[in-house]
């Protein structure tokens, strides 16, 4: 008898643990669907280590502004953690006026760059990294040049809507 009571009393303990847990796990579904977190979405595409190029030109350092011929790039990683593709389709700044989404191409041995029409395919699980002799973002049409050390802000739109704001060190 005094085991068959000891028995009841484990299998009672465990049972009154095996519904803690139920309700624990009960209460945290309840949370989330009460609370999701917030941007969930925005926060599947990671960008890391953005930084702009100092333009270069003859009047460096004149306050004037660059000349027509003065550019610049944006380069950067962008990591899509989602299990679906991303394209990033548009690029906008305030260092310039014009900001476009480039290629490097290789014809032989000469590179010249192409606009991406049709945006920067960033494909599920992947980082795409934005890099010199690679994608960038090309900046044209400076109102300013771009020293080290200035800082400027970038915003990348995706095809989803998903808007990022970024910023990035001019080194
Ligand atoms: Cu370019």
């Amino acid at each position: 008898m005094y085991q068959i009571n000891r028995i009841a009393k484990y299998v009672t303990l465990r049972n009154s643990l095996a519904l803690g847990f139920a309700l624990i796990g009960l209460m945290i579904l309840l949370y989330l669907l009460l609370f999701p977190p917030a941007n969930g979405n925005e926060q599947t595409i990671i960008v890391r280590s953005a930084i702009a190029r100092p333009t270069i030109g003859l009047n460096e350092t004149d306050d004037n502004p660059p000349s027509e011929a003065i550019t610049s790039a944006i380069y950067m990683s962008i990591e899509n953690t989602r299990n679906s593709d991303v394209t990033l389709v548009h690029a906008e700044t305030n260092a310039a006026a014009v900001a476009e989404l480039h290629q490097t191409v290789m014809e032989g041995e000469v590179a010249h760059m192409e606009p991406l029409p049709d945006g920067m395919l960033i494909p599920a699980g992947e980082t795409v990294s934005l890099a010199p002799g690679g994608p960038h973002i090309m900046l044209m049409a400076l109102p300013q040049h771009l020293r080290t050390g200035d800082e400027i802000a970038v915003s990348l739109t995706f095809d989803d809507g998903t808007t990022i704001i970024q910023g990035a060190t001019v080194e």
